[in-house]
């Protein structure tokens, strides 16, 4: 259906296109008698609205988005044969900000890690990058992340939040501290998605036009600064306004204040992955800059807000397994997890064909053997066979246009850790995050929000395995949350504010 914006209304219709009667006054017996079952119009407006609301999704429920463009302004080529990251383009996009835990209508505000994804309209096929404002993520196998976050939402009985299970799940697997380091500092509460980083978080590879491969991860550099906001005002906010950052990006972009981001790459050759000090494709991890500094590649602007929030935010489909020609994945296993785990979550969500829906089309023209299903749309022209292999002329697949990437691989099938080395920890980044890059003021913010966060968890062994948890990060600061445990200092407003986070 197109949308109009008519100067003179034009007749109201049934969905499939009749004039209708009235949207005021059902058919009924008489003015004042029993309703008539056959009034087709009213049975199709009252079933219509039973449809209107989909699954919302599991995590990150709640958010906003816009449309924009990305413009590549330095000369990557060396690194990626992709359309999308050669100078000067061009490419049209669609950025869905989105907060973790909370459900669909829960405050902007709270607590909790952001989801910042970017979906590229690129001449070969969509390109998404699906990451989130902090660069680390909680775990690093994707077997965990069901348990993961059950921990952060509700408990089955009462519906409720519950510090001990959120702690509970994070003190016993400690690859979690270097995230929880991020979520529980400044950088847990943004001013606004405007003001805040975006990550790709994984490595991903990058494929030159000579095949040469990198490992590379993306970084989005806000141009309006990182500004966070204060626990107290964060939780004014919540209750006066749970739309605060939905509204703050609508109205920047209609009063013609485009928000944008410098877009950065680290580049790690192909063979530093295979001996790298620590592994490389461990999402709890950074890549120190002075190893790999950040490469700029181009600006993302966000220049057009949504016209309806339904069809176009509701409706979008991010998925890491999205890839374009010149770039794939990498041996990170939450990635590889993720690859399968987004188009299975739309296909349930949206539909088997939500790849259709405009929002989600791409310009790229769309050729292959899949046919049917649920409010399918699109289809071959009649004379394209249905089957390949076919002497018909049908489309033909062409690994050189597809322009995959790939790595070694061997070894029997086993569940296991990667191979550790010899700077692989689960606590080392976290404690330089808290001790080398928050200054006094946030380390006494930090420890003040920890304080009040492990307050509201009753089970002693989980109390005591948090103390620990910290302790390994940095010893001062685990003696100074057992203090202040002890002594019950936490403040009850920090508790209250806490509310939970997930992925
Ligand atoms: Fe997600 N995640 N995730 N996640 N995630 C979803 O996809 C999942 C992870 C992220 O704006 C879901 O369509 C698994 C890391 C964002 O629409 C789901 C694992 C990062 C968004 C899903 C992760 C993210 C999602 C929910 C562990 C940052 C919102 C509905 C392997 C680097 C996208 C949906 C949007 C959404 C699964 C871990 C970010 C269920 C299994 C790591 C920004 O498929």
């Amino acid at each position: 259906m197109t949308e109009t914006t008519p100067t003179t209304p034009q007749p109201t219709t049934t969905q499939t296109g009749t004039p209708v009667g009235s949207d005021a006054h059902s058919l009924t017996a008489g003015a004042n008698g029993a309703t008539a079952l056959h009034d087709r119009y009213l049975v199709e407006k009252l079933a219509q609205f039973n449809r209107e609301r989909i699954p919302e999704r599991i995590v990150h429920a709640k958010g906003g988005g816009a449309f924009g463009t990305f413009e590549v302004t330095e000369d990557v080529s060396r690194y990626t044969r992709a359309a999308v990251f050669q100078p000067g383009t061009t490419t049209e996009t669609l950025q869905r900000f989105s907060s973790v835990a909370g459900e669909q209508g829960s405050p902007d505000t709270w607590r909790d890690v952001r989801g910042f994804s970017v979906k590229f309209y690129t001449t070969e096929g969509n390109y998404d990058i699906v990451g989130n404002n902090t660069p680390v993520f909680f775990i690093r196998d994707g077997i965990k992340f069901p348990d993961f976050i059950h921990s952060q939402k509700r408990l089955p009985g009462s519906g409720l939040r519950d510090a001990d299970m959120q702690w509970d799940f994070w003190t016993l697997s400690p690859e979690s501290a270097h995230q929880v380091t991020y979520l529980m500092g400044d950088r847990g509460l943004p001013r606004s998605w405007r003001e805040m980083p975006g990550f790709g978080s994984h490595t991903y590879q990058w494929i030159n036009a000579e095949g040469e491969r990198f490992w590379v991860k993306y970084h989005f550099t806000s141009n309006q600064g990182n500004i966070e906001m204060s626990g107290s005002e964060a939780e004014l906010i919540a209750g006066a306004d749970a739309d605060y950052y939905r509204r703050d990006l609508f109205e920047a972009i209609e009063a013609g204040d485009f928000p944008s981001w410098d877009v950065h790459v680290q580049v790690m050759p192909y063979e530093d992955g295979k001996t790298y000090r620590f592994n490389p494709f461990d999402v709890t991890k950074v890549w120190p800059h002075a190893d790999y500094p950040l490469i700029k590649v181009g600006t993302h602007t966000l220049d057009r807000n949504p016209e309806n929030f339904f069809a176009q935010i509701e409706q979008a489909a991010f998925s890491p397994a999205n890839l374009v020609p010149g770039i794939d994945a990498s041996p990170d296993k939450m990635l590889m997890a993720r690859i399968f785990s987004y188009p299975d979550a739309q296909r349930y969500r949206v539909g088997a064909n939500y790849n259709q829906i405009p929002v989600n089309a791409p310009i790229a023209p769309v050729n292959n053997y899949s046919q049917d299903g649920s409010a399918r749309h699109g289809f071959n022209a009649p004379s394209t066979p249905v089957y390949a292999p076919n002497s018909l002329g049908g489309p033909v697949a062409d690994a050189a246009a597809a322009g995959e990437g790939g790595w070694e691989s061997d070894g029997d099938l086993v569940r296991s850790a990667a191979t550790l080395r010899s700077e692989d920890s689960d606590f080392g980044q976290a404690g330089t995050l808290y001790r080398e890059v928050y200054d006094d003021a946030a380390k006494a913010r930090f420890l003040e929000t920890i304080t009040g966060a492990i307050s509201g968890v009753t089970r002693p062994e989980v109390r005591e395995r948090a103390i620990w948890y910290w302790t390994q990060v940095d010893a001062e600061l685990g003696a100074s949350l057992g203090r202040n445990l002890e002594s019950g200092a936490e403040s009850a407003n920090e508790a209250a504010e806490y509310v939970g986070v997930a992925d």
